[in-house]
């Protein structure tokens, strides 16, 4: 049967493409940093590229081929490159499309590293920024100069939930010859598929939902085009910030199972979302799935479901959110997220604590602003955790 025509489901089990000679149900870990050629002739041609045989594992590796080829197939994409974290997928399309005297417009909630190396790193190379609040298209449009090579989007935003029309910011760009990324993170291919859309690019940090048990970090980017794909690929290569083979392994097994912990942690999370919306101490919340986000109707078009990320403040500010955070029990205090266990942050302080206090502010990420991910366990038992901890506030 042709992978590429079976659903997503089939998709998580069965692609990947890697077959072994032994006949073992899963995809083995080569770990292995270099690979023998069978003869002199052979090795010229795998560095030619007259043939695919493999290299270096810097360069490429059978168990990591397995993990890429399956996001390729899941995002709909030409080909998928896998890097030692979500940082090293970011920094492979910023270094791949961007260079001196180059622009890019932002999400200006997005991750807080990922704008951070924008405004610390990238200046010194004469690269520039401009962080605008995509989720009104006419502020990107705005923010467009002569030299913008790349309109890098994170929807929904970490950790503002603000959700950007990725099919017409895709329109806007191309017809301005600007190649468009997306971080997927928050969503995963089976929440948005962003290629379908128009997107030229999309990245993971595969730390969160596609790997899902809070064990491994590892990133991936996919290029909907072969072009786009070599480009991306050779940067990663040269930069170094390859994927290790069992790492690999670790991150194909945790995707086995995406869909149906998705399932889980959304339908817990719209009961999450729904008895904080009802709270008395809580001031206001951000989910994709409450009529109140501002986006609800796009979020409703563009993504098969709400997710399982929410953003909200309480009354009394970052004060009560701090006690609030120190109450909690079964859910952890912790930064990451898409795993199955729930986990709480306060942004300000930690994920984006690095940005300005202007910027954060700019961009919505409040210092009232807590941020829950929220796992599989008993929905029962994560209201009743967050009820203890909101009555000590
Ligand atoms: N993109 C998004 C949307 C992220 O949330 C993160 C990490 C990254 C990229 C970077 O990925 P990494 O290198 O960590 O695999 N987000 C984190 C967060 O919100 N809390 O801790 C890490």
């Amino acid at each position: 049967m042709d992978v590429k025509k079976v659903g997503f489901n089939s998709k998580l089990i069965h692609s990947g493409g890697i077959k072994n000679e032994k006949g073992s149900a899963v995809t083995p870990i080569y770990q292995t940093s270099t690979f023998s050629f069978k003869s002199a002739q052979h090795g010229a041609q795998c560095f030619s590229g007259e043939s695919d045989g493999y290299i270096y594992t810097r360069i490429g590796n059978p168990t990591i081929a397995d993990l890429e080829n399956t996001m390729a197939d899941l995002e709909n994409g030409f080909g998928g490159i896998a890097t030692a974290s979500g940082m090293g997928a970011v920094n492979t399309v910023y270094m791949s499309y961007l260079g001196q005297g180059d622009h890019v417009v932002c999400t200006d909630s997005m991750y807080g590293p990922s704008r951070g190396v924008l405004e610390t790193i990238y200046p010194k190379f004469g690269i520039e920024s401009s962080f605008v609040d995509s989720s009104d298209i006419a502020n990107v449009e705005k923010a467009i100069r002569p030299n913008t090579k790349l309109i890098y989007l994170e929807t929904p935003a970490n950790p503002t939930m603000n959700i950007v029309d990725l099919e017409a910011v895709a329109k806007l760009a191309h017809s301005k010859g600007i190649k468009v990324c997306v971080d997927n993170t928050f969503c995963s291919p089976y929440l948005q598929k962003p290629l379908d859309l128009g997107v030229d690019i999309v990245l993971h940090s595969m730390t969160k939902f596609i790997n899902g048990h809070a064990d491994i970090v590892a990133g991936m980017v996919v290029a909907k085009t072969e072009e786009d794909y070599k480009k991306m690929r050779v940067i990663m290569v040269n930069m170094g910030c390859n994927m290790d083979p069992h790492q690999a392994y670790m991150t194909r097994r945790g995707l086995k199972t995406l869909s149906i912990r998705i399932d889980k942690a959304q339908k817990n999370c719209i009961k999450v979302a729904e008895f904080l919306n009802k709270h008395p101490k809580i001031d206001w919340v951000k989910y994709p799935g409450l009529k109140s986000h501002p986006q609800y109707e796009l979020a409703k078009k563009q993504m098969n479901g709400p997710g399982a990320m929410i953003s909200f403040g309480l009354k009394g500010g970052y004060k009560s959110g701090e006690i609030m955070m120190n109450n909690v029990e079964l859910a952890l205090l912790a930064v990451s997220l898409g795993g199955i266990e729930t986990l709480i942050q306060h942004p300000a302080s930690m994920t984006h604590s690095k940005l300005t206090k202007e910027g954060r502010e700019q961009a919505g990420i409040t210092d009232d602003l807590v941020r829950l991910s929220v796992g599989i366990e008993d929905v029962e038992d994560i209201i009743k955790d967050l009820e203890k901890a909101l009555s000590k506030v």
